[in-house]
């Protein structure tokens, strides 16, 4: 039996590796990594600006998708002034994201949004993000050292019942952190199911679907971590009739 084809949305950066230094369609291995050891494929998505438009076009040859990590999400998305801390965004990763997450919303197929990818998840659904939360929040709980995981492996608390708790296995979980924004504002039909220490939310999803979660923290860094494995078995289950 062929594996699950899992989609995992790609960032669009300049990147350097042997003798080159262009613009690249990036992933961090740990993404393909982690889908390959939980039993699915993983697909590279590249920000393909035709998506934004027609993204069943890649939809309809997915069982599940994953929005990954990574840069800013540019805040003219969910209406709000750029602030000083937020750099780096990529509005065309951005648009074919968006117009991605709806459609599976729309749909009903497997969604796991990973820290950049829940915020987009909550932008997707008309949600806010905090622009910087050690200027919210007043410490740098969630991220210590650029680029490492190290010293900000904050746990979080999961709501009793939620998908959120039954993937990870318990109601208090440990994770890899390495974000320096955050939801604010939730989007529509979300809930908040995941907080850390501060209240701010670590996981989000949309209880009337079958498998729609994000979480702030990065399971892909985690060998350990059961979250992956749960987008897996929702992409391998039979998708509902109609
Ligand atoms: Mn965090």
């Amino acid at each position: 039996m062929s594996r699950p084809v899992i989609g995992i949305c790609a960032a669009l950066e300049r990147a350097r590796w042997s003798v080159w230094d262009l613009e690249s369609v990036l992933l961090p291995h740990s993404y393909v990594e982690a889908v390959q050891r939980a039993g699915a494929m993983g697909l590279v998505v590249p920000p393909d600006p035709a998506l934004v438009d027609e993204p069943g076009e890649v939809l309809d040859r997915l069982d599940g998708l994953m929005l990954a990590g990574g840069a800013d999400i540019d805040p003219s998305i969910y209406g709000a002034d750029r602030e000083a801390q937020t750099v780096h965004t990529v509005p065309r990763r951005d648009a074919v994201e968006v117009a991605l997450a709806r459609e599976a919303l729309a749909r009903d197929l497997p969604l796991l949004g990973i820290c950049r990818g829940m915020q987009l998840l909550n932008v997707a659904c008309g949600g806010t993000l905090h622009q910087h939360v050690p200027d919210r929040f007043g410490h740098h709980e969630h991220l210590r050292v650029h680029g490492s995981f190290d010293g900000a492996d904050h746990d979080v608390r999961l709501a009793a019942g939620s998908l959120a708790a039954r993937v990870a296995g318990a109601q208090r979980h440990a994770t890899k952190s390495h974000h320096h924004q955050g939801v604010d504002r939730v989007g529509e039909g979300l809930v908040v199911s995941g907080w850390s220490t501060d209240d701010l939310a670590e996981a989000l999803e949309r209880p009337d679907r079958r498998f729609v979660l994000g979480v702030q923290w990065h399971p892909e860094a985690d060998p350990a971590s059961p979250v992956i494995g749960g987008l897996i078995d929702a992409a391998r289950a039979p998708a509902p009739a109609g």
